[in-house]
């Protein structure tokens, strides 16, 4: 039995399409704290961190949007998941845009014990303000925890890095900015694309992933991008690419996952309702975070 702590971030503001500031309801709707009991967990839900009013805000600086706003949010999510972290409970943060994955591995780093990362998603995340095409700030996340980007961002808590690129893993990707792909090579983390998914099967690749970000740390952080499904499963995602991770090979990784014992923190990010079709992808979610915490058929 784990003690599971459910935080909302309802912010948006990462990336151009209002609708992920939904996403927390459409988890919650799909059942996430009642299953997650049923599987025998202590499981509280502690509500949504405070978030800006979008139509209040405007964009000031093209190659970060919303600057001020994103810092504003992470800084309270840091807050609220350092608590959580240290009553050795797991927090499960759920958004939102992936933006928010800055204030959460912030207040995951903050205890200064050091952990990996398990990157989920069909992007890398590894822009910064020099590199991405967009000015959306849901595309530099991992670059930031890595120490790379705008340094107020970087040093969100008072620290940085939140971790170091030898314990950084990411899966599913498909799409990937050319100045991105030069910053994914000069840092060294591994990244599996869906071609080397295609070619090792998933339980290979999880099984590497899961040695590599367990190396040297205590534990290990999930930051589940939905859109690293193939959209077929989850198509309520603001940024779909084809050619994702399948029904089955989610599943499997969360199985793989829940094996190893090794998960302290998980975000569930980027499902948006407004693009969804009958909340498949805010099932989708809740489906993968209960064979995460060890669901199985019996
Ligand atoms: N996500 N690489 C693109 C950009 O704008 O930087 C897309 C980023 C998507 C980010 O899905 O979390
Ligand atoms: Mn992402
Ligand atoms: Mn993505
Ligand atoms: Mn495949």
């Amino acid at each position: 039995m784990a003690k599971l702590r459910i935080i909302g971030a309802p912010s948006d503001f990462g990336q151009g399409r209002r609708g992920v500031d939904m996403g927390p309801s459409a988890i919650r709707y799909a059942g996430l704290s009642e299953k997650l009991a049923r599987l025998g967990h202590d499981v509280e839900d502690l509500g949504n961190i405070v978030v800006p009013t979008p139509e209040m805000h405007t964009v000031k600086d093209e190659k970060l949007k919303y600057f001020d706003e994103v810092k504003a949010v992470c800084e309270n999510l840091y807050r609220e998941v350092s608590r959580v972290m240290e009553e050795d409970a797991i927090p499960i943060i759920l958004g939102g845009d992936h933006s928010i994955s800055i204030g959460s591995m912030a207040g995951i780093a903050a205890s200064r014990r050091p952990f990996g990362v398990i990157w989920f998603d069909a992007h890398g995340d590894m822009n910064t303000p020099e590199t991405t095409p967009s000015g959306n700030i849901h595309g530099m996340p991992l670059a930031v925890n890595l120490g790379l980007g705008h340094p107020e961002l970087i040093h969100l808590g008072g620290f940085a890095p939140k971790v170091k690129p030898e314990n950084v893993v990411l899966v599913g990707i498909r799409s990937i900015d050319e100045d991105e792909a030069k910053l994914i090579r000069q840092t060294g983390i591994r990244a599996y694309t869906m071609a080397e998914i295609d070619r090792m099967g998933m339980a290979a690749v999880m099984e590497e992933a899961i040695r590599i970000a367990s190396n040297q740390t205590e534990g290990i952080h999930l930051s589940l991008d939905l859109d690293s499904l193939d959209p077929t499963f989850a198509p309520g995602v603001g940024t779909p690419v084809n050619g994702g991770v399948t029904y089955r090979e989610g599943h499997l990784a969360m199985e793989i996952l829940a094996d190893s014992g090794k998960i302290r923190s998980v975000d569930v990010v980027e499902v948006n309702p407004i693009l969804d079709i009958h909340n498949q992808t805010g099932n989708m979610a809740v489906e993968l975070v209960e064979s995460l915490f060890g669901k199985t058929v019996m």
